[in-house]
């Protein structure tokens, strides 16, 4: 199952008189507020979100996992997912990978796949946190980087620099290290201790990354571990980064944060440092990467693009991905919610009166500065986003179009209902 530019533009052609007033009536209102929807529209068609190679199949809980049907059952499948997605949305120009759920045959082949489709390999990322009997001869029960064993640690680092290798051989940049490692009881580790052996590794795969590559270093509060986990927060992936140099960077995974934690905050201090290397989008009501971004809090979406719009020039331009889990819809329809939400974020920020903002700010206009912000927050920026995307040969509404094209059916009927894509 392919969509082409062809098929695009006749899916589109029912949709096309609608848009075009609504887009018409946004125009005049840019118009009137001196925004140049150009410069608007350009950028949005610059922002490119990587899909992560796990979100395509249907994810599960501990409870179960109920199939979605037509899932992709190899990396060749996954690659054909995102090509779909991005054919539709001409947003998501690129798929991370995961090892080892992702090993690829001939990686010429799987570039030449990839770039058929129109990708390019965002972050590549390793996998400690499950034991893969048939790759290694250690568990990770008790960690992996931070193992009290020093033979685990040298196992674990050893999958990392494998993954770097896999990475180099398709054409990606950076690595992403998430670690499970941490403890569940009280007592259970040293935490000092702890500390500095995943330092020590961390700095031993930096050390093997080309010079050209960028490290990530993930955090999380907790899950799996339950008491305390090494990686715990925004500080101590700063400090880690720090230790192992300028090209290891914080990531910042929207789900891996305590109730009410202030983002937005974190956001800017870490851009402030020059050392925001990477976004994981996704969004909850509890926790973790549940929901489809923007589903719970879009208004704290847009507060952190609020933060996002104006990277300074000491940070590089951060890499983009969704990071989550589709329990009950298509993952594809889901991942292209997600995919609105994050452009509409960006655009509604991207339309901030900033002068007037730091105006505000610098008279202590409290109520003014919340004005300029909500304004911007509740406009309906929808048909601009369909502008960008139709001009960049996508669909005005991708959704619509993805089941007007029977997609996930011509899927089912090709893969069959029982596949099952490798991931969480
Ligand atoms: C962990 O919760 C995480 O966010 C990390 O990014 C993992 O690599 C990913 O989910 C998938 O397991
Ligand atoms: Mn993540």
């Amino acid at each position: 199952m392919r969509i082409n530019t062809e098929l695009v533009r006749e899916l589109n052609h029912s949709s096309e008189s609608r848009h075009h007033q609504q887009f018409e009536f946004l125009q005049e209102q840019f118009q009137q507020k001196g925004i140049n929807t150009e410069a608007l529209i350009n950028k949005l068609q610059q922002f490119q979100v990587a899909i992560p190679s796990w979100a395509l199949g249907a994810g599960g809980t501990r409870f179960g996992r109920f199939s979605y049907g037509g899932e992709p059952a190899n990396l060749e499948e996954k690659i054909r997912d995102v090509g779909i997605i991005h054919a539709l949305t001409q947003s998501a120009g690129a798929i991370s990978l995961h090892i080892p759920w992702d090993v690829p045959g001939d990686p010429e082949v799987i570039r030449k796949l990839a770039a058929d489709e129109g990708l390019i390999f965002d972050a590549m990322n390793s996998n400690t946190f499950q034991d893969q009997p048939e790759h290694q001869q250690h568990s990770y029960k008790f960690g992996s980087l931070c193992h009290t064993d020093r033979n685990v640690r040298e196992q674990a680092v050893d999958h990392n620099k494998q993954v770097i290798d896999i990475g180099v051989s398709l054409g990606s940049k950076s690595l992403t290290v998430w670690l499970a490692d941490g403890s569940s009881f009280p007592g259970q580790l040293n935490f000092r201790e702890a500390l500095a052996r995943t330092l020590d590794s961390l700095q031993e795969i930096y050390r093997y990354m080309p010079p050209d590559w960028k490290l990530f270093i993930e955090y999380k509060p907790y899950e799996p571990s339950f008491y305390s986990t090494v990686i715990q927060d925004w500080g101590t992936s700063h400090l880690l980064a720090n230790e192992c140099g300028e090209n290891a960077y914080c990531l910042v995974d929207l789900g891996h944060h305590l109730p009410n934690t202030n983002i937005e905050q974190i956001v800017a201090t870490l851009l402030w440092r020059g050392k925001l290397g990477g976004f994981h989008f996704n969004d909850s009501k509890y926790g973790d990467d549940d929901l489809t971004v923007g589903a719970i809090k879009p208004y704290q979406l847009f507060l952190i693009f609020n933060e996002l719009v104006n990277i300074p020039e000491n940070n590089p331009a951060p890499a983009w991905m969704i990071d989550a889990s589709h329990n009950l819809k298509d993952p594809m329809e889901d991942l292209m919610q997600s995919l609105e939400a994050i452009t509409l974020a960006y655009a509604q920020a991207l339309t901030v009166d900033r002068d007037a903002l730091e105006q505000a700010r610098n008279a202590n206009d409290v109520t003014q500065a919340q004005e300029i912000l909500q304004n911007s927050y509740r406009s309906d920026l929808r048909p601009l986003l369909r502008e960008a995307r139709k001009r960049a040969g996508g669909a005005i509404d991708p959704i619509g179009a993805y089941r007007k094209a029977g997609v996930r059916e011509k899927l089912i009927a090709e893969r069959g209902l029982k596949t099952v894509a490798t991931g969480l």
